[in-house]
């Protein structure tokens, strides 16, 4: 039987109206809209490198069960997923899994959380990919739920979607003890027509990788060398880049480095979105032959520093990003927000390799140096400032004809604190024994990004 013309007309309106004030439509993906925070369709937290194990090293039991209950009060009870980019254990033993599980289980139920997880080379043991089976058995299949029909679990290869947001992870062929991390073909090959299909379909939305390995040349530690660290380690994957650049809807979400977040560098746009998600139980640094360290990469205070993400994506596929640091209770600086991808790449634009052309830092208050009683002699300062943050200096010892004698170089504090301006406002080192009359002292302060200043010494 037909409708009455006046019934069709109103049934129309009706609908016309009611999708106006829902609002729910999933059309406003990808439109060009400011953040709004009163319309948040996914809420997630972003981990890393939480290498659990049962001695309790580095208190990273707690420090996993905090940064959870920390993640779920910023979401204000409604976190939607927690995404962790590798090495959820040490050694990838059934007691380390187990222990990452019951930490889990003592914040969420899977049902109502669901944790995405790619593997770490602590996860894979380097080159023995068993835990590719082993893990999903010890989880046991609550925790592969929001799995897709073209997931591919048993390679490590996943497609999950959690309210309507995509999120792969994806696994290396090998993980390189030696030499950098390759993807290899198998997985390549699924994550490029995984990305097709995806982003064909629903463009204006962003596409999260979890990839333990970071792409080469993007974000902050994405450029670490092989051999700058034990066993020269592989840090980076150089194959992936390619693929990821045909999509510009994907944001990577990566570990392996425990670089600091406070750097701004740990987002990085080129074809594609870049971020580091910290770590959650210890930080470590770019071989900077930096004095005071534990190693060429680990601070001697590494154990201290927690960090993490939390990731909000609103109705228009815009996503901000709070960087959180779990030891100080707080957001470090001021939120990243990523514009909704747009096919002409236009998103692409705030988070650019061009941010490097900023002002160099500044020497405001001097310094001086002093021969102490054992005749060592101390060299201080007053800290630089930065529109931004210092992040390290060096201070050069040369002789009267300007031949660099030594050279010392001093990590700042950056990483200690949310705020930048916390950080100590001044430095001091002891160079050792000099003939004072027979030197020049020159002190160099450099942003994240190289620009720097330098100022004189005098005793
Ligand atoms: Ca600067």
């Amino acid at each position: 039987m037909n409708k009455p013309k006046c019934v069709k007309v109103i049934i129309v309106l009706v609908f016309c109206v009611s999708t106006l004030l829902c609002g729910c439509s999933t059309t406003k993906f990808g439109r060009n809209h400011e953040f709004d925070p009163a319309h948040i369709v996914f809420r997630a937290g972003a981990l890393s490198d939480i290498h659990q194990n049962l001695n309790n090293a580095d208190n990273n039991s707690f420090k996993m069960v905090y940064a959870l209950m920390y993640l779920e009060k910023l979401s204000g009870g409604e976190l939607d997923a927690v995404l962790v980019a590798g090495d959820l254990t040490d050694t990838a033993t059934k007691d380390q899994v187990g222990q990452f599980k019951n930490n889990y289980l003592r914040c969420f139920q899977p049902e109502d959380v669901p944790l995405i997880y790619s593997m770490g080379n602590h996860d894979a043991k380097n080159e023995t990919y068993e835990t590719l089976k082993t893990y999903p058995e010890w989880f046991g299949p609550r925790f592969f739920q929001t799995d897709q029909e073209d997931s591919r679990i048993e390679e490590g290869n996943r497609h999950c979607v959690v309210n309507g947001i995509h999120i792969l992870t994806i696994m290396p062929e090998n993980y390189a003890v030696y030499g950098e991390v390759v993807m290899g073909e198998k997985t390549l090959s699924w994550l490029d027509a995984t990305l097709a299909k995806i982003t064909t379909e629903e463009p204006g939305k962003p596409v999260f990788v979890l990839t333990h390995a970071m792409p080469y040349d993007t974000c902050y530690g994405s450029d670490l060398k092989l051999g700058d660290t034990k066993g020269k380690l592989g840090w980076y994957s150089r194959d992936i880049v390619d693929v990821l650049s045909k999509y510009n809807q994907v944001i990577t979400l990566s570990g392996h480095l425990h670089f600091p977040l406070n750097d701004e560098r740990s987002i990085m746009q080129t074809d594609f979105t870049a971020l580091g998600c910290g770590s959650v139980r210890f930080m470590a640094i770019e071989n900077g032959n930096f004095e005071d360290m534990r190693s060429a990469t680990v601070m001697n205070d590494c154990a201290a520093y927690s960090q993490g993400l939390y990731i909000e994506v609103d109705i228009y596929g815009n996503t901000r990003i709070v960087r959180v640091d779990f030891y100080n209770d707080g957001p470090i600086k001021e939120d990243w927000i990523i514009p909704a991808p747009k096919a002409d790449g236009s998103h692409l634009k705030v988070y650019g390799k061009n941010r490097a052309e900023n002002p160099a830092p500044v020497f405001n208050q001097g310094g001086s140096a002093y021969v102490n009683t054992d005749g060592t002699i101390t060299v201080g300062f007053a800290a630089a400032t930065d529109d931004d943050l210092i992040h390290d200096y060096s201070v050069f010892i040369y002789d009267k004809e300007g031949n660099e004698l030594r050279r010392f170089n001093i990590l700042a504090d950056f990483y200690k604190y949310t705020d930048p301006a916390k950080m100590k406002d001044s430095y001091s080192i002891n160079i050792g024994t000099f003939n004072p009359a027979a030197i020049l002292i020159k002190v160099v302060a450099r942003d994240s990004w190289g620009n720097e200043c330098e100022q004189l010494i005098a005793f």
